[in-house]
């Protein structure tokens, strides 16, 4: 059977002249180095891409980084996206400079494959052992403390052979990229292509991009709709590209000009683009010691941004513009204006709380000191008081399909199971303290359940009332029974309902109703408890008084005329007119013309046979 070959990207790094892009050329048979200028001087000044094949098919592209200080931001740009690593240093000249700025910056990305390539050993063959001890002694401590070291001369092409067969196990042994279901590809390069226009190029190290996919891209000026018009990696034309790719990405949408490396194109919507990061120091001086002003590198973006230690290890990044970033993301530290890096971060937060009160960042440090690196689901939940499994997944946060300990799914948020008990019992009191307040009121209404309770998310309180068991009515909350407890009002209320058992129709006058202590809202309060039915706001009768009404109306001749209907009811106007509206509402009688109506016979499409409504 045959399997489709893995595709794999290694970065250069390495002291200025030690011999990388010699290297990448007679490895690949390609001039990585694309500048006349950087031929005049004989310098790397920005990336440079090349690619083979090895022995066991993997497709193989290298990402040629300048060694000179001051292309730094570069060779960053070369780095952050790639996994793996060839660390050059020359036999004749040993641990330089920039050696150990490279050093620095593949610990603070957290590259942990690579090969220690000595090269130009034909300058001092005698040389190349001790010059492995002393690279193994200053990458201690980095991902590539065990690397394994090659000697090389890449003119006669000695060594390059056991290099190949190196690189072959390293990538192989190499964890494979994450199984991601979105898409981030930071770019390195963007240029036009006659005929077909904008494409840019980045190296592809997790999600995968496909002809015709309709993606974002974040830049300098927010996000901008694209879409893939085609694809290509190592110089072939390809339907879908996976990781580890150099990708070549020919874009729809975007005018060449309004991209620029350090941009990204990303699934639409899938990222958090964030400003303010807390962040963990990995490597370099405690967050103190460091600048306050200073630059960020991370995938192939320099962004300037201000930091505010909170301890020595954790500290809040405020970037200047916002970055698709997530948890987990390695940062790379450098002062602005200079070369020299000063440490590494790694993203713990890319929605931190603010930090507005006094004492805040002390207990903010306290808490990111105790989490863990890829952060605190539970922790995050009971934070925010309720969030989606979906927005922590998407700020990076490593959310598996069932919550925590300590946290409840309620409908379609999470939220933590103390919080969740202590909102429930701050429900059930704000009900009943309102009832107690005024039982003939109409209940807590729901919005002021939210804000009693303060719920984070309102969409909550229907959970809250079914899970306490609370009644609701009209958008309103009672404990169950309260809404027909009448409290003092009952007496009145009792009285209005036995006189008008006597007579049906005869609905107190405002003076009667007056003289019981029944007012609108004890009329009210009634007619929630089933035991009144307002025909107008003063007009009360009881609840079973339209049926009784219907029995008398459809003796009547047909049509009939209010005043039969009054008649026949033994009642005034003031009652007739709201009792008849009311039964044609129901659809029990109907208006015939301006002076007549009709009971509307059974059998017919509506029926009067039910006593309430
Ligand atoms: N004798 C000898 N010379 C070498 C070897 N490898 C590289 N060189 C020479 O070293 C010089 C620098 O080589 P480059 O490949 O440009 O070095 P680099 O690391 O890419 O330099 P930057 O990109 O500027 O950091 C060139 O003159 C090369 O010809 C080698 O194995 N043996
Ligand atoms: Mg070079």
């Amino acid at each position: 059977m045959s399997r489709t070959p893995a595709r794999r990207v290694v970065a250069t790094a390495g002291h200025v002249d030690h011999g990388k892009t010699t290297l990448i050329n007679a490895l690949t048979g390609m001039q990585p180095d694309r500048w006349a200028e950087e031929h005049r001087r004989g310098l790397t000044i920005d990336l440079g891409f090349a690619w083979t094949t090895l022995a066991d098919d993997t497709h193989l592209s290298f990402v040629d980084v300048p060694g000179h200080q001051r292309f730094l931001a570069n060779t960053l740009a070369g780095l952050g996206p790639a996994p793996v690593v060839c660390f050059v240093v020359a036999a004749d000249e040993g641990w330089q400079a920039q050696s150990a700025d490279h050093r620095d910056a593949i610990a603070a990305l957290g590259i942990t494959g690579g090969v220690l390539v000595i090269t130009r050993s034909d300058r001092a063959p005698d040389r190349v052992d001790a010059v492995v001890a002393q690279a193994r002694a200053e990458l201690a401590g980095t991902g590539l403390a065990q690397a394994p070291a090659v000697a090389v001369c890449a003119p006669t092409g000695a060594g390059l052979a056991a290099l190949r067969r190196t690189l072959t196990e390293v990538l192989a042994q190499a964890p494979p990229p994450p199984a991601v279901d979105r898409l981030r590809l930071w770019v390195d390069r963007a240029f036009t292509l006659a005929g077909a226009g904008t494409v840019v190029t980045g190296t592809l190290a997790a999600g995968e991009l496909g002809h015709g996919d309709e993606v974002v891209l974040h830049g300098a000026r927010g996000v901008h709709p694209v879409a893939v018009r085609s694809l290509h990696s190592c110089g072939q034309p390809h339907r879908r590209l996976g990781p580890v790719s150099r990708v070549g990405v020919n874009l729809r949408g975007v005018d060449v000009a309004e991209v620029h490396r350090g941009d990204a194109l990303l699934t639409a919507a899938a990222w958090p683009l964030t400003e303010v990061l807390d962040v963990r120091r990995t490597s370099g001086v405690p967050h103190p010691s460091a600048p306050q002003h200073l630059m960020v590198h991370v995938g192939t973006a320099a962004v300037p941004a201000r930091l505010r230690p909170l301890d020595d290890d954790h500290a809040r990044i405020t970037l200047a513009r916002p970055l698709p970033l997530i948890v987990g993301d390695p940062l790379v530290l450098r002062h602005p204006g200079s070369p020299r890096l000063f440490g590494g971060a790694r993203v713990l937060d890319v929605e931190p709380p603010p930090l507005r009160r006094r004492g805040a960042a002390r207990r903010r440090a306290a808490t990111l000191a105790a989490l863990p690196p890829d952060g605190d689901v539970a922790a995050e939940v009971i934070r925010r008081g309720a969030v989606t499994p979906a927005h922590l997944r998407r700020l990076g946060l490593p959310v598996g399909a069932a919550p925590p300990a300590g946290v409840h799914a309620v409908q379609r948020w999470w939220v933590g199971a103390a919080d969740y008990r202590r909102w429930c019992r701050m429900l059930v009191d704000a009900v009943e303290h309102r009832h107690q307040r005024d039982p003939v009121g109409a209940g807590l209404s729901r919005g002021a359940a939210v804000d009693v309770v303060g719920l984070p998310e309102p969409g909550l309180l229907d959970a809250l009332i079914a899970d306490t068991g609370l009644v609701q009515r009209d958008g309103r909350l009672w404990a169950p029974g309260h809404e027909r407890d009448l409290g003092a009002a009952a007496a009145g209320i009792t009285a209005v309902q036995a006189r008008l058992a006597d007579a049906p129709f005869a609905a107190p006058e405002a003076h009667e109703l007056a003289a019981l202590h029944v007012g609108p809202r004890e009329l009210a309060a009634a007619e929630r408890a089933g035991r009144l039915l307002r025909l107008e706001d003063a007009v009360v009768v009881l609840p079973t008084a339209p049926a009784l009404a219907m029995r008398t109306l459809s003796r009547l001749e047909q049509p009939f005329t209010v005043s039969a209907a009054r008649r026949a009811l033994n009642t005034t106007r003031r009652v007739a007119l709201p009792l008849l509206a009311h039964l044609d509402a129901r659809g029990w009688t109907r208006r015939v013309d301006a002076s007549h109506r009709e009971v509307v016979r059974p059998g017919s499409s509506t029926r009067h046979d039910e006593t309430r409504a």
